[in-house]
């Protein structure tokens, strides 16, 4: 089996990237005839407009955690990350069976969640371990308005890439609704 490359899709909480996600994954198998898989380690996600290979929902909840413990949304959110980590080595055992040349990660809309917990910093980690790992950064075109936005843009990538410690590429996205 070949080593596939892990794009891992970041960007704050609705930059676009479950919709780049699917929309990417489709462009490379139908257009570049990849062999693609996706990861979702988003366990807050209720739609997903593509099919997950290896899903965080199967291990854990927002929804259930919030219910069962009596939890709020943030509340959940941090234990779903504390029991992420908890079933890592199961889910990254799945993530190296898939057969794909590029495996797409959709992480959750909390970025700061997934980086500043031991979570997102461990998946990049062993990710990197089995095949070329690099970071993709979204951010909302509409927040790029002014000089000093788009620095802070340019930080908060740098902190992905000091947090995940791979290759972090920024990039603008949903251009199309991007106002003057
Ligand atoms: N106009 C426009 N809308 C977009 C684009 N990409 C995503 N959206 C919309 O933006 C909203 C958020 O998109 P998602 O793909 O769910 O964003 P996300 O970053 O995964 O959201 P969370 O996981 O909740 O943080 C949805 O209503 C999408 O339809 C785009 O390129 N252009
Ligand atoms: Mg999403």
């Amino acid at each position: 089996m070949g080593r596939s490359l892990y794009l891992i899709v970041l960007g704050p909480a609705g930059s676009g990237k479950t919709t780049l996600t699917a929309a990417f994954g489709s462009w490379l198998s139908e257009v570049q005839e990849a062999r693609v898989a996706y990861v979702n380690l988003d366990p807050g996600a209720d739609y997903l407009p593509y099919k997950p290979d290896v899903d965080a929902r199967d291990y854990v909840t927002v929804e259930a955690l919030m219910r069962e413990k009596g939890l709020g949304p943030n509340g959940a959110l941090v234990e779903s990350m504390q029991a992420l980590c908890e079933r890592e080595t199961e889910i990254l055992e799945k993530v190296s069976r898939l057969e794909a040349d590029i495996v797409l990660v959709d992480t959750p809309g909390q970025m700061e969640l997934f980086l500043f917990h031991d979570v997102g910093p461990a998946f990049s980690r062993e990710l990197a371990k089995r095949g070329a790992t690099v970071a993709l950064v979204l951010f909302d075109s509409g927040l790029a308005k002014s000089p000093s936005h788009f620095a802070t843009l340019r930080l908060i990538s740098l902190v992905v890439q000091l947090r995940l410690d791979v290759p972090t590429v920024a990039a603008l996205n949903k251009g199309d609704s991007a106002r003057p």
